[in-house]
């Protein structure tokens, strides 16, 4: 058996949101991850995120590609569409998906193993695409599924559970996604729903590629002394720079924070980012910036989290395709093949 079924009945008062859905209805089947692993808080963040937002199940597309973060799409958004790809190819399908039916939320789901080795190239161009998603790496450090051994994000001089040191200098998916051009970028911890779950909130309604990096310890190989992906090391070493709050569209702004301490970003949407700065050198609208700051602290040993980068005004790749409204899958024989006529004047428009 790859899943539990989970029962069907729940609580006739459980609180509804503005779809009358509960909770329960954006869960997937019981966890059969280690008890304790941070992927189960990163799905429950999930969890919580859309339920929050309103989003129907069904408009939304979740992929993955192979490991035990890309297991965790089983155990929520049960109701949605789901996709468990090959080893490191999630990026690719997902870009497809996307391209044919842009009117799907798209939401990737990956582990350090599967974006940062075998998936590195379709990583890579997913984010210098600007394909309109949400990718979350759900970050360990090692290859969980496969019994622990290093992955590529794995800190230099960090160790693994029977002593051994790792002597490769780690991937930063982070510095790669801003390299690449990702106009959202973020990282948090899975023991840190408070600032997770705005994050991926805001994430959902950017436009554009919005990579989020989650610490998610692995209580099985990677949580011991000499780990920097365990529990205490990230909690010893998590530097926030920002704290976020989402606003949709429809809530009223209610100025809470003293002037000059939060800044409101306005998404294509509508709604409001509003960020309340914890360290005062940073600057999220500034990519070069980030990249300076993040290899400066992580050279000190500090793991930077937070909104990272933010290009509110960014386009997507269907815009940079100049492809129609209508969802490719949508459109008919009529629309594919315009005539003779509509060829010719297309042809001499490019002469
Ligand atoms: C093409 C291919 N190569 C190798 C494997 C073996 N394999 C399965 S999962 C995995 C690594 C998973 O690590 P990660 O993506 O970090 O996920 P985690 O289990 O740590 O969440 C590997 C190497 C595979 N399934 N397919
Ligand atoms: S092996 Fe590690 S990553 Fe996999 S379920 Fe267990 S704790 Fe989580
Ligand atoms: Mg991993």
């Amino acid at each position: 058996m790859t899943y539990l079924a989970k029962p069907r009945l729940h609580h006739p008062e459980l609180p509804r949101n503005a779809l009358g859905f509960t909770h329960r209805d954006y869960e997937g089947s019981v966890s059969t991850l280690c008890a304790g692993c941070g992927h189960d808080s990163i799905s429950s963040a999930i969890i919580q995120a859309f339920f929050e937002l309103d989003v129907a199940p069904h408009r939304v597309a979740k992929l993955s590609g192979i490991g035990c973060s890309s297991k965790t799409p089983t155990y929520f958004l049960g109701n949605s569409h789901g996709f468990n790809s090959v080893h490191g190819r999630m990026p690719s399908v997902l870009t497809g998906a996307n391209l044919a039916n842009r009117d799907l939320i798209y939401l990737g789901v990956s582990g350090d193993g599967d974006s940062a080795s075998i998936g590195l190239g379709q990583f890579a161009h997913s984010m210098r695409r600007g394909v309109n998603m949400v990718y979350i790496v759900e970050n360990n450090g090692v290859y969980g599924l496969t019994k622990g051994q290093f992955s590529a994000t794995a800190d230099k001089g960090s160790k693994s559970k029977r002593g051994v040191v790792n002597n490769d200098t780690p991937i930063d998916l982070v510095l790669l996604a801003l390299q690449l051009g990702a106009s959202f970028v973020a990282r948090s911890f899975s023991g840190d729903k408070k600032q997770l779950v705005p994050l991926i909130k805001a994430a959902v309604e950017h436009r554009g590629a919005a990579f989020i990096d989650v610490i998610s310890p692995c209580v099985a190989f990677n949580n011991h002394a000499g780990s920097t992906k365990s529990y205490d090391y990230v909690r010893e070493h998590n530097e926030a720079v920002n704290s976020l709050d989402f606003m949709p569209l429809r809530q009223e702004i209610v100025a809470d924070y003293a002037p000059g301490s939060v800044r409101d970003v306005v998404q294509h949407d509508g709604s409001v980012l509003r960020l309340r700065k914890l360290h005062a050198d940073y600057d999220p609208a500034d990519r070069l910036l980030a990249m300076d700051y993040l290899q400066r602290r992580h050279a000190e040993g500090e793991i930077v989290t937070g909104l990272l980068y933010l290009d509110a005004d960014a386009t997507d790749l269907h815009a940079a395709l100049n492809t129609v409204d209508t969802p490719l899958m949508q459109l008919d024989e009529r629309d594919l093949t315009p005539g003779a006529a509509a060829l010719e004047k297309f042809n001499a428009s490019l002469r």
